[in-house]
């Protein structure tokens, strides 16, 4: 009754439909089961997801107690994107193309230990969806430093924080996607909700390989207050540290502008993470955050010409 008076007062904007249910188990404030249940309700219930270890294959609990309603594949670590092939391909052998196929992996399982197995889907032009759910470190396994770590964030292998002298940020793991030949990409977060399945359900719509970047909050590898993960998220886009956006054909385009960014202080000072930053480590942080929001809104601004 509730909900028939609620949607007679707003518009809702976002779909109904809960592939996900309730009993997950992941810790309080988690991006990751939002990020699944975004991308189910702009895939629907059409779609196979395949999951290598880490968080994402822990969190949906243990059969018959599991809290995602579509066909979940778990496997070993390194081979998400050939996985995602394999079931693509049988399902072509049986004519069912009406199916989304998503390879699910954290940022590790990307970035590193799953690249190869993704340059090659990428490279055979599968027709798949890959969505990095991007944590920034080996959380399953206890905090370890990943080529996704930032610049100066402390993990359990990185303890005075990851080498900033050097100006050791994430890996370009987008650029290198498309120097590989996606035909899409983009960017998404799970503070801004309608952009994330807008984005999804474009991308569903493409041929080929297609590659999204998701920024997913771990409150307990961050070291942050669990209630602050939204917060913390929305921060990271305004500041220009992760930065909205989407690649197609050679161009690329805002999803979310920022007309006046905020100093990415404000964005590490609530997180634990990046508590041991000096002043001048912060500014560090800052440069390189301006030199590639800089790279990328030159690029913005070349495919609008
Ligand atoms: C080949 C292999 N190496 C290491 C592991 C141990 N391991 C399981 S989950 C995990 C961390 C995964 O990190 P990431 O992909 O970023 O996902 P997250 O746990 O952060 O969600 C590791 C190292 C493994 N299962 N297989
Ligand atoms: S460790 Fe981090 S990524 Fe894993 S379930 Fe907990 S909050 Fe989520
Ligand atoms: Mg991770």
């Amino acid at each position: 009754m509730e909900g028939i008076e609620d949607s007679k007062r707003y518009k809702f904007t976002i779909p109904h439909d809960e592939l996900i249910t309730p009993g997950h188990s992941a810790c309080p404030g988690c991006g990751e089961p939002l990020a699944m249940r975004y991308l189910l309700k702009a895939l629907g219930p059409r779609t196979i997801i395949n999951v290598p270890a880490g968080c994402g294959a822990v969190v949906p609990g243990v059969w018959p107690r599991y809290a995602v309603k579509v066909p979940f594949v778990d496997h070993a670590f390194e081979c998400t994107a050939a996985v995602s092939s394999g079931i693509k391909a049988a399902l072509e052998k049986k004519g069912q193309d009406d199916i989304t196929v998503v390879g699910w992996a954290g940022d590790g399982g990307t970035v590193d230990i799953g690249l190869q197995a993704l340059s090659g889907a990428v490279d055979r032009g599968t027709d798949f969806l890959y969505v990095m759910y991007d944590n920034e470190a080996y959380m399953n396994t206890g905090i370890q430093c990943s080529g996704s770590t930032p610049c100066g964030a402390w993990t359990t292998t990185t303890p005075g924080g990851k080498d900033i002298q050097q100006r050791q940020g994430k890996k370009r793991i987008m650029e290198m996607m498309i120097a590989n030949g996606i035909a899409y990409g983009a960017t998404v977060s799970v503070a801004y909700v309608e952009d994330f399945i807008r984005t999804i359900r474009k991308a569903k719509d493409i041929k080929g390989p297609k590659f999204i970047h998701a920024y997913s909050p771990c409150p307990s590898g961050w070291r942050m207050d669990p209630r602050k993960a939204i917060e913390v998220s929305r921060l990271a886009v305004r500041t220009g540290f992760f930065p909205l956006y989407e690649y197609r054909d050679g161009r690329y385009w805002f999803t979310k502008e920022i007309k006046k960014r905020k100093p990415v202080e404000e964005y590490l000072r609530l997180q634990g993470r990046f508590k041991h930053l000096t002043p001048a480590d912060v500014a560090e942080v800052q440069a390189l955050v301006d030199r590639e929001y800089a790279e990328l809104e030159a690029k913005v601004e070349a495919g609008r010409r």
